[in-house]
């Protein structure tokens, strides 16, 4: 089982780094590593569970989170969300994006960043993905919302990108062209 104590924090040089494809069909460790990521998220947002093991909400987690540089990682909302998706990706890709941005109003965080970082994170509105599930079975499907943008944020883990590399130095809350804001409360 995932704890806090597995996931790796911001300098620490894993998060910086390219992670590598895994191999179809999945080995069962890697098998193992996709359930495991997305038993923490879910756990992670059942408040009985959370408090008991002490775990920080997250809609997702991307194995380099706990020091496995591998391109795989899950998401998970749950149905009082609003949002339908619990998912793992083994090697995503985005295939096609649309032109217009969305970012979420409240910002972003990560469970690798233990302080707040406040600005607009800039992504794409709408993209299509593609991957492979745990079965080896390839997916394509299109996201756009708040999946699209938490989609976004796990694929950078595995490219060595954290949020705050997108926002505005100068002025993090600065006006972002051609984008759709999201307001949610807030979403870890
Ligand atoms: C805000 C938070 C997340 C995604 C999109 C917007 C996920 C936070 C948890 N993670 O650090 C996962 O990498
Ligand atoms: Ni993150």
């Amino acid at each position: 089982m995932i704890l806090m104590k597995d996931i790796i924090r911001e300098g620490h040089p894993t998060l910086r780094q390219k992670a590598q494809e895994l191999q179809i069909p999945l080995s069962a460790d890697d098998r193992k590593l996709g359930e495991e990521l997305l038993q923490y998220v879910k756990n992670s947002q059942d408040d009985e569970l959370m408090e008991k093991y002490d775990l920080r909400p997250g809609v997702g987690i991307a194995a380099p989170q706990i020091n496995v540089s591998k391109r795989i990682f899950a998401l998970h909302f749950d149905e009082q969300s609003g949002e339908n998706l619990s998912l793992v990706a083994v090697n995503p890709k985005i295939v096609s994006h649309s032109v217009e941005k969305a970012y979420l109003s409240s910002g972003e965080g990560c469970l690798s960043v233990d302080r707040s970082v406040p600005g607009y994170v800039p992504r794409y509105a709408r993209i299509t993905v593609k991957g492979f599930d745990l079965d080896g079975k390839e997916f394509k499907m299109r996201l756009k919302g708040l999946p699209a943008i938490a989609f976004q944020h796990e694929l950078d883990h595995l490219n060595g990108i954290m949020f705050y590399d997108h926002i505005n130095p100068k002025d993090p809350f600065h006006e972002v062209e051609n984008a759709v804001a999201i307001d949610r409360v807030t979403v870890e």
